[in-house]
């Protein structure tokens, strides 16, 4: 079978790193988008999973022109639309942004591959934030009703551009993805946070983390398991969307438990709203509260249901929760221990 190529926008992401490793491992030449930030890039992407078949090439999800010059570059099968403005909470205090990265990029990105090669195939990131708070377990049935500008920039995406260009014939599907992380995950996010701060608190680097909403249920699962359901929407004859969750929700307050136990620091809880606090067996507090961590809307519960996923694909999450909160504990313990020792030497 010819090699097939594939571009990624978002290749610097969490999700973008995972996918490229395991399309690279498929024999796929895999070319990402990255944009220009004034911090080191992610370039070494390049080395550590390429030999060669990951090729990077300047562009913005912004900028109509470089998408047209990424196609034409690359010449996709398949493209991955990763790239987004994808922090909930961001996207209250930069609404516009969000919109054009996540909305009108995908606009941009579509019409442009759909011009260049009728026959290109498009997944797009679509997200379990897109439900906000309709009663779960929720389902590619359940309706939407977002309740935050990424929400909403995420549904505009897949109402006015997935679905339409689906209609006249194109392949382009949404994976609407619960919360998935991994030791990859933006330490803004809170299942990172939890675990590299709770890290640096067992090793006396830092004394506790403040946090936001506590009572906020997520169905997390792991990011590599994720990925490979992207890979295969795209391998099928017909479009169709597809949740991809694992179906078992835990509060934020249990993640932080959970994280506390498995490094052998385990918390009580006490207080109330604002005043609640995490305290260990010492008596010292590892988390407390502040309102600045809180949203202006929440999404307070999903929980999804992949039975379609799990039939039509053949796709089942492998990393449960407990083993998701081990690989990122050990990463985290290894990433801080490790250069803390190199720092002592
Ligand atoms: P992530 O780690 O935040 O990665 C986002 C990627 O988008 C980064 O590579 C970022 O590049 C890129 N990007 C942002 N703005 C861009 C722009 N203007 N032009 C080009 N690239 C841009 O997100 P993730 O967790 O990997 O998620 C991947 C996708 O899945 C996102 O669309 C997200 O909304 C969606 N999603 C994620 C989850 C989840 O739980 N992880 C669940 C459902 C849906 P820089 O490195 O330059 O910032
Ligand atoms: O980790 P989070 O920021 O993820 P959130 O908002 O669920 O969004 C993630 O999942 C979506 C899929 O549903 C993706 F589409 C999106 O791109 C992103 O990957 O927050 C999870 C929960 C929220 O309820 C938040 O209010 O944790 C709560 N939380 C409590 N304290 C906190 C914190 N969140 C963050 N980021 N930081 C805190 O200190």
């Amino acid at each position: 079978m010819a090699t097939k190529t594939a571009l990624i926008t978002g290749i610097t992401g969490q999700d973008g790193s995972y996918l490229a490793e395991f399309l690279v491992q498929k024999g796929y030449r895999v070319y990402g988008l990255l944009r220009r930030v004034s911090t080191d890039p992610f370039t070494r992407i390049e080395d550590l999973y390429g030999n060669g078949q990951i090729k990077l090439i300047y562009g913005n999800m912004r900028d109509e022109e470089t998408i047209k010059n990424a196609l034409k570059i690359s010449k996709p099968d398949e493209i991955y639309n990763l790239a987004a403005q994808s922090h909930v909470g961001i996207s209250f205090t930069c609404p516009d942004e969000t919109m054009d990265i996540n909305y009108r990029g995908l606009e941009r990105l579509a019409t442009e591959a759909f011009k260049q090669n009728p026959k290109v195939k498009i997944y797009q990131a679509s997200t379990s934030e897109m439900y906000g708070n309709t009663k779960p377990p929720q389902s590619e049935k359940s309706k939407f009703a977002p309740v935050s500008p990424y929400g909403e920039s995420k549904l505009l995406a897949h109402e006015k551009v997935v679905v339409p260009f689906r209609k006249k014939g194109f392949f382009i599907c949404s994976g609407v993805l619960f919360n998935h992380e991994s030791p990859r995950r933006g330490k803004h996010f809170v299942t990172r946070k939890v675990s590299h701060s709770l890290v640096k608190v067992k090793f006396g680097l830092q004394d506790m983390v403040t946090m936001g909403n506590l009572d906020a249920k997520r169905d997390w699962g792991f990011a590599g398991d994720y990925v490979r359901a992207m890979w295969m929407m795209l391998q099928r004859k017909t479009p169709e969307d597809f949740v991809i969750a694992t179906g078992e929700s835990h509060t934020v307050r249990e993640f932080v438990t959970e994280t506390a136990k498995y490094l052998g620091m385990p918390v009580k809880w006490s207080g109330k709203g604002l005043s609640e606090v995490a305290k260990d067996e010492k008596g010292r507090v590892v988390v407390k509260l502040d309102k600045k961590y809180y949203r202006l809307n929440e999404v307070n519960n999903l929980l999804g249901d992949s039975k379609k996923a799990r039939t039509k694909l053949g796709w089942k999450p492998q990393i449960t929760f407990k083993d998701l909160v081990k690989m990122m504990v050990e990463a985290d313990v290894k990433l801080i221990v490790g250069s803390n020792e190199h720092k002592d030497d």
